[in-house]
C-alpha cells in the first residue's frame, strides 16, 4: 500500500503582522511533520503555496528548510501554480525552487496545432503518474483546459492524479468569490484522483465516479478564512492510501491555534471610534 499526501492554499507570506505570517509558516511545518511520521510517499501542492510570486525571502528560508528537510527523507513535491504564486512577466519563487531541485512541478507539456499535449510526471517509487493545469491569474487556465488533448491522458494505463487550480462549476460553492470555473467535463476523465485548488474550504466528492478534493487552506490567507476558522471551519489536509486505486481518503485535521471571535458592532460609529473601541477590546482579551 502506497500513500500520498494533498495540501493546497498554504499561502507562506500572507498577512502583514508577523504572528499571522509565523502561524502560516507553522500550519506548513506542521502538516509536512505529520506527512514524515505518517510516512506518504510524495506529497502533492495543488497551487497557492505562497501569497505572491515574490514572497518575503524570511518565509521562503523557512519553508525551503522544511522541504529540504522532507525530500531528504525521499519524500518527492508534485506542484502546479495558483493564481497567486504565478505572475505572467516575472520568474516565481516557485520556478527558482524548481530548478533548485525542490519540486517537480506536472505541468509539462507543449501546445502544438491548438491542442495542449501534457506529460505525465511518473513517481519512481509508486509509479503512480500525475499531470496537471496551472492556475493563472484572472482565469487563462480555461482556455487551456479548452485545448486540452484529453484522450491521449485517458488512454493512459495505470494509477493516474490530476492537479489543478480552479473552481469546477458544478461543485461552486454557493458564496464564491469568482465568477470564473470550469466544467467537470473539462477534466479528462477515469483519473484515481483530482487534486483541486484555489477553493478554500475543505470539500471532497466522489459523485460521478471522481474523487474530487479540495482540501482548503491549511490555515488562512485572509480575514474571512480566519473568520470561519474562529467559527469551527475544520481545516487540514488530505492524505489518500492507494494501490491500483484509492482505497481511503483522510481528512487530517491541523489545529493551528485557538481562536477567540469576538463581535462588535460598528453601526452609526466613525472610523476614529471604532478604532479606539476595538483597541480597548483587544487589550482585554
Ligand atoms: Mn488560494
Amino acid at each position: 500500500m502506497h500513500s500520498f499526501a494533498h495540501l493546497s492554499d498554504i499561502h507562506i507570506g500572507a498577512f502583514r503582522q508577523p504572528a499571522l505570517q509565523n502561524l502560516v509558516l507553522k500550519a506548513f511545518d506542521d502538516a509536512l511533520d505529520i506527512c514524515v511520521e505518517r510516512g506518504v510517499d510524495f506529497v502533492i501542492v495543488s497551487g497557492d503555496l505562497f501569497d505572491s510570486n515574490i514572497p518575503d525571502m524570511g518565509l521562503v528560508n523557512g519553508a525551503v528548510r522544511k522541504i529540504r528537510e522532507v525530500k531528504d527523507k525521499g519524500i518527492q513535491f508534485y506542484i502546479v501554480y495558483g493564481s497567486h504564486d504565478f505572475s505572467p512577466t516575472q520568474t516565481s519563487i516557485v520556478d527558482i525552487l524548481k530548478s533548485a531541485g525542490l519540486f517537480t512541478k506536472v505541468t509539462k507539456g507543449k501546445e502544438e496545432n491548438g491542442k495542449l499535449e501534457l506529460e505525465f510526471q511518473i513517481d519512481e517509487k509508486t509509479g503512480a503518474k500525475l499531470c496537471g493545469i496551472s492556475g493563472r491569474r484572472l482565469g487563462i487556465e480555461k482556455r487551456y483546459f479548452e485545448i486540452l488533448d484529453r484522450e491521449n491522458l485517458e488512454r493512459e494505463e495505470g494509477f493516474r492524479i490530476f492537479i489543478f487550480h480552479g473552481a469546477v462549476t458544478e461543485y461552486k460553492p454557493r458564496q464564491a468569490f469568482e465568477a470564473e470555473s470550469i466544467p467537470l467535463s473539462s477534466l479528462p476523465k477515469g483519473f484515481a484522483y483530482y487534486a483541486g485548488g484555489h477553493i478554500h474550504d475543505e470539500f471532497l466528492t466522489k459523485e460521478h465516479g471522481y474523487n474530487l478534493a479540495y482540501p482548503g487552506t491549511l490555515f488562512a490567507s485572509e480575514y474571512r478564512d480566519l473568520e470561519k476558522n474562529a467559527r469551527g471551519q475544520k481545516r487540514g489536509f488530505f492524505i489518500a492510501t492507494f494501490s491500483d486505486k484509492i482505497s481511503h481518503i483522510e481528512f487530517v485535521k491541523l489545529p493551528v491555534c485557538d481562536y477567540q471571535l469576538i463581535e462588535y458592532d460598528a453601526n452609526g460609529k466613525n472610523s476614529a471610534r471604532v478604532h479606539n473601541e476595538l483597541l480597548e477590546i483587544a487589550k482585554d482579551a
